[in-house]
């Protein structure tokens, strides 16, 4: 490919719209444009970038027994419907209606219907088992879709399903694409943890995210050097306090005015109390149940694992006027003494505290002295909080620690949820109807190739891996009007194609600075230089874009060493 004739728009400054490293150099390289928030244009080099992700995938799938298909994107909601997940996902759910004024959703994933064709065209065991996936545009309407192609509203996703006859077989099909998401995510050149996650609200189906570091990412890893233990820290479990032998006396509950005391901070100036010796009431809203969570002043709620106690769809923090209207005060002097009407879960921190300072449901007014058991009750104590950095390991006991990453994959058993909802049966070897066992497994393809920005880049720009570079070499002639130069760059340019390099040949009549920029930012595996010494010296430069310095190479050698480097 000539640079003259390519649509590589590269921008010397940072575009405004960026929030993050691998937006900024994916659209000053060329490789992305913004349409709309969440929506890009994936330009050429960004559509080579995605084509090596995707057949990467398509290889480690394949190796799998999994067999491509595609769905169609707009689903109807009848499928949904049936699941009882139509309305589950709020605004979230781009839905359009027809001329009929019929219903339907632009694909966020695709388990309903996946399930409905396989209960219509899978009937035996010997059908089974049975893994189908498909590389398509999925559409979520994110409040707030930020870095870039990282949180976008649509999205691309290789989505796979496994259909086996048994627990044994899911389990077989979980562990297989374990491995290959292992092997995608090291062919692509991304440091990529498997962490335990959360296996949603209904059931306590195994997950495992893949979830590449990275500063910006959204989820925090908790990981143990020493034993291998990683977990998302929503559902990384906290140790269970000890019980304190020496526990002070119980004083006697007393009511304090508390005047500007609002935050835990400032209850704790004023009544002269650490944090540890006050607790958090908090407010959710589970689907249409206000329920409140209670947890050591120090510690942070985790809403994962209260939706684990508490299952329900859609669990938000209260708004103020829902618990003012409930409890009749405001946020800040909340409390759980008193609170009748509503259920109350506490973290495990909170059953060991002894005369605990809390809100007094009155507005400016505390409670002090307050003790579990003796002035409140609780539906029951459960580990609700977040670890906190540096907490022993819940498998070894080492000290923990913890880290940034974008979830770039998620392998997920679903057991029989959506196969039993839609009637996906079989008929085993004696005739008796057994119902179909799932799993599901997605890989975030366009967010990889973000993922591997934010992993690979410096001041000069994007560092591609190899095997996702959309090209592999670029030949950079330093004066195009100087024939010789240009004859030499070309023969090295045609030499390499032929070898089955992928090569750039930067042809523009630009000053040689502005190719080395673009060159560097655009991130080629391999730069090489043909200037005045190919002419004199039949020498050239090579530089690998990983390494700082580059090496004189003679015109003869040049095709053979970067032949070896890049397919090595
Ligand atoms: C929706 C909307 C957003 C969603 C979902 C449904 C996430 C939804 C979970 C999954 C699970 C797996 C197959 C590939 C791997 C992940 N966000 N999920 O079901 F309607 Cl708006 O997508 N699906």
């Amino acid at each position: 490919m000539k640079m003259s004739n390519a649509l590589i728009p590269t921008l010397r400054n940072n575009p405004a719209e960026a929030d993050t490293i691998s937006q900024q150099l994916l659209i000053r390289a060329g490789f992305i444009r913004k349409s709309a928030a969440g929506l890009y244009h994936y330009l050429p080099l960004g559509m080579r970038v995605l084509s090596k992700i995707e057949n990467i995938v398509r290889e480690e799938m394949n190796n799998f027994g999994c067999q491509e298909l595609l769905m169609p994107i707009v689903q109807p909601a009848e499928l949904w419907q049936e699941t009882g997940r139509w309305n589950a996902y709020g605004a979230e759910m781009f839905k359009v209606t027809d001329r009929h004024e019929r219903q339907f959703c632009l694909g966020p994933t695709h388990e309903e219907m996946i399930t409905d064709l396989v209960r219509s065209e899978v009937n035996s065991y010997r059908q089974l088992p049975l893994r189908l996936y498909q590389i398509q545009n999925k559409y979520r309407d994110e409040k707030r879709p930020r870095f870039g192609l990282i949180r976008g509203r649509e999205f691309i996703m290789k989505d796979m399903y496994s259909f086996d006859r048994d627990a044994d077989g899911l389990d077989r099909a979980y562990w297989d694409m374990y491995q290959a998401y292992t092997n995608v995510f090291n062919r692509c050149g991304l440091y990529v943890r498997p962490i335990e996650a959360d296996g949603g609200a209904i059931g306590d189906s195994q997950t495992h995210e893949f979830t590449a570091l990275a500063e910006i990412g959204e989820n925090t890893v908790v990981y143990c050097e020493k034993c291998g233990y990683a977990a998302n820290i929503e559902i990384a479990p906290c140790p269970v306090p000890e019980v304190n032998k020496e526990k002070e006396a119980q004083l006697p509950l007393e009511k304090v005015y508390t005047p500007d005391s609002k935050t835990i901070e400032a209850v704790g100036n004023y009544l002269q109390v650490p944090a540890e010796k006050c607790i958090k009431t908090l407010f959710f809203q589970a689907d249409d149940e206000l329920i409140c969570v209670l947890v050591r002043g120090d510690h942070e709620v985790n809403d994962v694992k209260v939706q684990r106690v508490h299952p329900c769809f859609a669990l938000e923090m209260a708004e103020e006027e829902d618990v003012v209207k409930a409890v009749g005060c405001s946020f800040g002097s909340l409390g759980p003494v008193g609170l009748s009407k509503v259920k109350i879960y506490a973290d495990l921190a909170v059953e060991q505290m002894v005369n605990l300072v809390c809100g007094a449901n009155e507005e400016a007014y505390h409670y002090i002295n307050v003790n579990p058991g003796r002035d409140f009750q609780v539906a029951g104590y459960y580990d609700l909080r977040m670890m906190q950095e540096g907490e022993p390991c819940p498998k070894c006991g080492q000290l923990t620690s913890s880290a940034r990453g974008i979830e770039v994959g998620q392998v997920f058993k679903l057991g029989t949820k959506y196969s039993e909802a839609m009637g996906a049966t079989f008929l085993d070897e004696n005739g008796k109807t057994q119902i179909i066992h799932m799993g599901c497994y997605g890989i975030g393809v366009s967010r990889t190739m973000a993922a591997a920005v934010e992993q690979h880049n410096d001041e000069n720009g994007i560092i591609w891996p190899k095997a996702i570079a959309p090209y592999h070499a670029v030949v950079v002639p330093v004066s195009v009007k100087d024939e010789q130069q240009c004859a030499i760059a070309e023969q090295i340019y045609e030499a390499l194609q032929k070898r089955g390099v992928e090569v750039m040949l930067d042809d523009r009549n630009e000053r040689p600075g502005v190719k080395f920029k673009d060159a560097d930012l655009i991130g080629y595996p391999v730069r090489i230089t043909v200037g005045k010494k190919a002419v004199e010296e039949q020498t050239v430069e090579y530089k690998l874009r990983a390494e700082a310095d580059s090496v004189l190479v003679s015109v003869d050698d040049i095709v053979e060493k970067t032949v070896a480097y890049i397919f090595s």
